[in-house]
């Protein structure tokens, strides 16, 4: 029963700990227990050391899990089962000594967010747009725990991609795994704990072998996939080949985190690879020959970046409350977005190219209309946590906004993100990511006992305009 410890201990550290320490301390503390500590030489990961002060539910732990191993409980969930009454995540709240809804009070109660910029948040909760929930857009499909997503940094939440509705891409320790929905099976496509050496050669090419990297944040866009490691690496690899294409260091600062990367095509059809550091850098590179192209330097940390469907402007977020618009050949700042009152660490343009929607540790995601950017077009409120992930569908029709831990929120763009769906689970959220096709939405989980991959189905008319009358 980790899981339960973990959100146990998390509440006892933002009780106890994390009044005394500052942001860079709650991190290290964070990050000890996601693991970057805890990867060991082998690239396995090792179980922490038993944590103090909370003798008595450890002992409820490994009654239960002895249980767990004399039953051998099948750990997926189908839609069938899910709808005769099994928690999605097979959490067995009926041997559990709380129900699932007072669990879920407490935790939203006694869940502390992460800040970096303290403050009242009240004004912005009035005004936030008046949502109505309990809608239904995508289906539940299947919980699986065959794949466990990881986190290495407790901010960036960017770690799961589908390519398409049966395929997804995610972290798990040092392998980039490849779920493939119709297998029903994970299957490791690239490992990063062993030396990974660049299958392309150019004279003048700054590539580089690497091993042990941690990857921070990774994107899959059609057969390109690039990730980002907690020491400013980037690792380039075409998934139709073994092994990568390209990898470098960007960056020898001390404080180089990848903390973002994009693939796009810029105004006139070329494919570009974009990385955002913390040494205040976006880096542009061709998708063929990985040649660099641009860099623009920024006065903070640049933690999310993302291009605008036409391939012109960026939108570039980080350790400052106003988010910038810059111009993609230029790297000039034509905008700035004021409004959020912390730190923006997520965004995604709608695909009509009009609406940029930022996600923020305020608590709150809000969208913006790039033709008039006075003011933010809406705000939309998650329930207890930062938005550390922001996700259109291909089509525009639908927003999906996820918390660090719990929530993932769909909103129906059509109808003025007025009507919106709640995923409701229990854990870290590693990532979302609809499928170029809309009809599926993967849901990444970290937890090392609850660890898993879930899948949701878009609904379709028939069904949807009777939830609709
Ligand atoms: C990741 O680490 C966990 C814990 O050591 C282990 O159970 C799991 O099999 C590992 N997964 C992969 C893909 O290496
Ligand atoms: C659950 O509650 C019952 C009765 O209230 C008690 O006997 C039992 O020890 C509790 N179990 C745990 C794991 O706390
Ligand atoms: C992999 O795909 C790329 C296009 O993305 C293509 O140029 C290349 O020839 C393919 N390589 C193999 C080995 O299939
Ligand atoms: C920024 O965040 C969005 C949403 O979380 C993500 O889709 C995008 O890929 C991120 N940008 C980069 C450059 O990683
Ligand atoms: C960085 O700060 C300098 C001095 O305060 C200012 O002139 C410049 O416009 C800033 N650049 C950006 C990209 O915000
Ligand atoms: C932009 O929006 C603001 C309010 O959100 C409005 O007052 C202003 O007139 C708009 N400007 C233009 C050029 O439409
Ligand atoms: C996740 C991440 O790396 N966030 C960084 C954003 O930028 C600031 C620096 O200004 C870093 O402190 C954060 O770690």
């Amino acid at each position: 029963m980790f899981f339960l410890i973990k959100i146990l201990f998390n509440l006892f550290l933002s009780c106890s700990i994390m009044e005394r320490f500052e942001n860079d301390d709650l991190q290290y503390v964070v990050d000890d227990y996601y693991d970057v500590n805890d990867f060991n030489n082998d690239g396995a990961v090792v179980e922490p050391e038993p944590q103090r002060d909370n003798a008595g539910l450890e002992s409820f732990d490994s009654d239960f899990e002895d249980d767990i191993e004399s039953s051998k409980p099948k750990t997926d969930t189908s839609a069938e089962e899910a709808r005769n009454g099994k928690d999605i995540q097979g959490i067995p709240w009926e041997r559990l000594n709380f129900t699932r809804e007072r669990y879920r009070q407490t935790r939203v109660r006694e869940y502390k967010n992460y800040e970096n910029l303290y403050g009242s948040r009240e004004e912005m909760e009035k005004e936030c747009l008046q949502v109505e929930k309990g809608k239904t857009f995508y289906d539940f499909q299947f919980n699986t725990r065959l794949v466990k997503s990881t986190i290495v940094h407790f901010q960036l939440r960017n770690l799961l991609w589908a390519t398409s509705k049966h395929d997804v891409y995610l972290m798990e320790n040092y392998s980039v795994m490849h779920w493939s929905s119709l297998l029903h099976k994970g299957e490791e496509v690239l490992n990063v704990a062993k030396p990974i050496v660049p299958n392309l050669k150019h004279p003048g090419l700054l590539s580089q072998q690497l091993s042990r990297v941690q990857i921070s944040t990774m994107v899959v866009k059609e057969n390109l996939m690039v990730a980002g490691g907690f020491q400013g690496e980037l690792i380039c690899k075409y998934l139709n080949q073994s092994g990568a294409a390209f990898c470098t260091k960007l960056t020898t600062d001390d404080n180089a985190i990848t903390n973002a990367v994009d693939v796009y095509n810029n105004p006139s059809g070329a494919m570009r690879v974009m990385a955002a550091n913390n040494d205040a850098k976006i880096r542009i590179f061709d998708a063929e020959t990985f040649a660099s192209i641009n860099r623009y330097s920024f006065n903070w940390s640049v933690n999310n970046t993302s291009v605008s469907p036409d391939g012109k402007l960026l939108a570039v977020l980080g350790d400052s409350v106003e988010c910038l618009i810059v111009d993609a050949q230029s790297g000039k700042v034509t905008n700035s977005l004021k409004g959020h009152l912390d730190y923006s660490f997520a965004s995604a343009w709608h695909p009509d190219g009009h609406i940029l929607a930022t996600g923020n540790q305020d608590t709150s995601c809000r969208l913006w209309d790039i033709r008039n950017l006075s003011k933010s077009l809406a705000i939309l409120k998650g329930r207890m946590g930062a938005i550390r992930g922001v996700k259109f569908t291909s089509d525009g029709r639908f927003l999906a906004i996820a918390e660090p831990a719990d929530f993932v929120h769909i909103f129906d763009t059509k109808l003025g993100y007025v009507n919106c769906q709640e995923i409701d689970i229990f854990g870290e959220i590693a990532g979302v990511s609809f499928s170029p096709d809309t009809e599926a939405l993967f849901v990444g989980v970290a937890d090392r006992t609850y660890g898993s991959l879930l899948a949701f189905n878009r609904r379709r008319y028939n069904q949807y305009l009777d939830s609709m009358l």
